[in-house]
């Protein structure tokens, strides 16, 4: 059995579609799940989808991305610019990684400036609302190829 993709999502992103839709857009994080599943199952791979509010948390699913996932995605949200922690269990797995944003961080405020996943990552997909996470699951793929 071919090994999942897993698309990681950090604190907060479970309100998406309830709150600031002119950054985030009116989607849900469940249609996105939804989407996802989707564009996997066209592409002959299934899908580990999670969120989680807890730092720890992610970084346990990095490392189980590590072992059972073919690749990884991941909007760490808030931790992108804060967790050194994430960037260590980034830098520990062998798959293909790619960092997801919905919004663009380069224009938005000064603390948004500096991710500490991007450089870590294989590569990042920002700014095209939730697209993003589609032009990512792609990237991931061609990668894999
Ligand atoms: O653009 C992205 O995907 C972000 O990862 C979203 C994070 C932000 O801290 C990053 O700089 C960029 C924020 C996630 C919070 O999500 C919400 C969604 C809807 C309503 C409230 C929060």
């Amino acid at each position: 059995m071919a090994k999942p993709i897993y698309i990681l999502n950090g604190p907060n992103l479970n309100l998406l579609g309830q709150r600031e839709p002119e950054i985030y857009g009116s989607d849900t994080l469940d249609d996105v799940k939804a989407m996802c599943e989707r564009a996997c199952k066209d592409q002959g791979y299934g899908l580990k989808f999670a969120q989680t509010n807890i730092e720890g948390e992610l970084v346990d699913l990095v490392q189980e991305a590590g072992s059972k996932g073919a690749a990884l995605l991941i909007n760490p949200a808030a931790y992108t610019h804060t967790s050194v922690a994430l960037y260590d269990a980034i830098k520990a797995v062998d798959i293909p990684v790619i960092e997801i944003h919905i919004s663009q961080p380069a224009a938005r405020e000064a603390f948004r400036q500096t991710s500490y996943v991007a450089q870590a990552a294989s590569g990042s997909i920002s700014g095209l609302g939730i697209n993003s996470y589609l032009l990512g699951l792609e990237a991931a793929i061609l990668k894999l190829k």
